[in-house]
């Protein structure tokens, strides 16, 4: 009891005392909000306990500067106090909306009142959310009627600085176990929702501050000269497409089909006699397909959105983090998405049956142009639907459709699938092909979910010619990257069927699908080499848009000029006659180490030279935001505020004032949903 009373007495009448009050409630509302109002999916024992944790170190070091102040003390801890709320009150309120949480590039660019930013938080906001602040507002009464008394005495600057050095030591503890957990978590940005669940709120937007001040740093350094010296490299190095070729999709829907995770060797690829991706196989080789099996990945550590940021941009990803993430929300683009539907009136959309915020795709794709952007949110998750990072693929698909048959005609449209994601995992009964015996876990799984993925594409085909839709559509399939990583390289040298798998077989294996399948197109197996950078070009040329006069650093892969040359983000290259891995270099087609000569040496080095000034200069364009500088006539700035991808508005968009060019317009005003046949198991009746 009496132990009881001096406790209480030290709460009440101590600086110390006080500050512990003032952090274990902002310790337990943080906690109780990251439950309630915030969805970060912390799973299994170590995720959950930093989640439980990680509001304790930052609070304890912010909350700590108040102790260096003598008598204004416990005002200052309640200044702070104050202000750590109101971040969380800010993020309660903008992740309802956006699923995801405020940044400081997304404050800056919202600053005007007339956006939808402020508009839609207004109407969003509870009564409930006010109750962030009720300890603070329990605490001044507390300190009104005297329960808790100020104590003047000022503290020794010894434990001033004790209480922040634990702070600090505490921050690193939890760093380190997060890494752990999740390695390449602050140097590949996936999500921000990831920095919350592992760090913290205030870690969060720290970590955010930093960032942006890094970005904004770059980008007052870059000037409009430098974007001249760009645009004198794209024209001395401009490659006129191919003239068959031009036009001939022109104003047909165009679908890219995203397939997650997916290496060329899958095509063809038998595995117990059994084809693992027939459907697939099967558009490879229609005489309507232009199919390229010399088409490589280029991915860094933004793996997906490294290879968006390809295909829309047709600029490279960067050397670490993810462009989409790091740029994405501040930066300017000139996107495809915003090509076609200034130039051809196409609308855009995008669907994914995963986070909206992964990738930061759901400020990205504002900035890309995208009038559409349906994630997770716009589809029924039921038990059993989600695997990994996503929705499985056939119900992916399944849902989608009553989205795809409201768009207006033409569209471009990107289907981002995700099953065939490491590390492979399927429930037994989607199984329908055996594992592979490599005895390598991670790899053995990855027949298995790519065969289900070619399955669901097989569903979205057939739903396709049902409804007619597969004559008014350029299908755009591509692979984004490796599935199987160059540190399984026994279990690779074992699926390909070879003895050993070399430095050279690993740039080797980095090929990756790309397809362009459409009624009537001339097509044929392409031996050009040719990379993600490219398929923007190629895409312009056969749709018949515009492409002159644009920062894209990618050629025509039907051109008979196309340079062949393949970066690799690392500097590496392949070319049809040469490769380069670190510093070694080598004849692709034999695979045998070149000791080049004088003169192969000045032609192996002025490739390299290509490349990285190739890297580079596309590198500038992004950490320089260089295209704020460029006014094409032909091209309006995008504004990423006119884009609103909130679910009520975008399907009231869709739904309540049904376009004439639909393809439920045309299907006389009636779903083609029951046109898509699917054997999902989880949607039996
Ligand atoms: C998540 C998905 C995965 O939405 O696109 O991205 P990845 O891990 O492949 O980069
Ligand atoms: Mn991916």
């Amino acid at each position: 009891m009496e132990r009881t009373k001096s406790f209480f007495k030290w709460l009440t009448q101590t600086k110390l005392g006080f500050f512990t009050i003032v952090l274990v409630l902002f310790w337990l509302k943080t906690y109780f909000i990251y439950l309630t109002k915030f969805n970060l999916g912390a799973v299994g024992p170590m995720q959950q306990f930093l989640l439980l944790i990680n509001p304790i170190p930052s609070g304890m070091l912010l909350l700590g500067i108040g102790l260096f102040k003598g008598r204004k003390s416990y005002w200052i801890i309640l200044a702070i106090d104050f202000l750590l709320t109101l971040w969380l009150f800010a993020n309660i309120l903008y992740y309802r909306e956006f699923s995801n949480f405020l940044s400081f590039s997304i404050i800056k660019t919202s600053g005007s009142t007339s956006d939808n930013l402020g508009k839609s938080i207004a109407g969003i906001t509870l009564a409930s959310d006010f109750l962030v602040f009720i300890d603070i507002a329990a605490i001044i009464v507390l300190l009104i009627t005297k329960v808790i008394k100020i104590d003047v005495r000022p503290l020794k600057l010894k434990v001033n600085l004790l209480v922040e050095l634990l702070a600090l030591s505490l921050m690193g503890l939890n760093l380190l176990m997060a890494q752990k957990d999740r390695s390449g978590l602050l140097t590949r940005t996936f999500d921000n929702n990831y920095i919350v669940k592992y760090l913290g709120i205030n870690e969060y937007a720290i970590y955010d501050g930093y960032k942006t001040a890094q970005t904004n740093v770059q980008m007052a350094k870059a000037n409009v000269s430098d974007l001249r010296s760009v645009r004198e490299y794209l024209k001395s190095n401009y490659v006129k497409p191919n003239p068959a070729y031009n036009g001939v999709a022109k104003g047909k829907n165009v679908l890219v089909i995203h397939l997650e995770s997916f290496q060329q060797f899958l095509i063809g690829y038998k595995w117990k006699g059994k084809e693992v991706t027939p459907n697939l196989n099967k558009i490879y080789h229609q005489k309507d397909t232009i199919s390229f099996d010399n088409f490589f990945n280029q991915v860094g550590q933004g793996k997906t959105s490294d290879a968006e940021m390809m295909l829309e941009n047709s600029l490279f990803g960067l050397q670490s983090g993810s462009a989409m993430s790091t740029y994405g929300t501040s930066n300017t683009f000139e996107s495809a998405p915003a090509i076609l539907h200034q130039q051809a009136g196409y609308t855009t959309a995008v669907m994914h049956g995963g986070a909206g915020s992964f990738w930061n795709r759901d400020n990205a794709y504002k900035s890309f142009g995208y009038q559409y952007f349906m994630p997770l949110s716009f589809y029924k998750n039921k038990p059993g639907y989600y695997i990994g990072y996503g929705l499985k693929d056939k119900i992916f698909f399944d849902q989608s459709i009553k989205y795809i048959e409201r768009l207006p005609q033409p569209f471009y449209l990107k289907m981002i699938t995700v099953t065939n994601h490491y590390p492979y995992n399927l429930d037994k009964k989607n199984q329908s092909i055996d594992k592979t015996n490599t005895g390598d876990e991670t790899v053995d799984g990855y027949v298995q979910t790519a065969h289900y993925l070619d399955q669901a594409i097989g569903e979205l085909m057939r739903w396709m010619k049902k409804t007619g839709l597969d004559k008014k559509t350029l299908l755009v399939f591509y692979g984004d990257h490796y599935g199987i990583s160059g540190n399984h390289r026994k279990a690779s040298a074992e699926l390909l069927k070879k003895d050993s798998f070399s430095d050279l077989d690993n740039l080797q294996f980095q090929r990756v699908p790309l397809m362009f399948h459409m009624k009537g197109l001339k097509g044929g197996i392409n031996h050009t080499y040719g990379s993600e950078i490219d398929v923007l070009q190629t895409l312009l040329n056969l749709l018949g848009i515009k492409d002159k006069d644009t920062i894209q650093f990618g050629y025509d892969l039907l051109s008979k000029d196309a340079p062949q040359i393949v970066a690799q983000r690392n500097g590496d290259f392949i070319t049809p006659e040469y490769s380069k891995v670190g510093s070694d270099y080598y004849y692709t087609k034999t695979g045998e180490r070149i000791k080049p000569d004088k003169k192969l040496k000045a032609k192996l080095t002025a490739i390299s030279n290509e490349v990285t000034t190739q890297l580079s200069l596309s590198d500038r364009v992004i950490d320089g935001n260089l295209l704020r500088f460029y006014r094409p006539k032909w091209f309006t700035k995008v504004k990423p505020k006119d884009y609103d991808y909130n679910k009520a508005a975008s399907l009231k968009k869709l739904f309540d004032d049904p376009s004439k060019t639909s393809l439920w317009y045309q299907n006389h005003k009636k779903s083609t949903q029951k046109d898509f046949k699917t054997d999902a198991p989880e949607l039996k009746k």
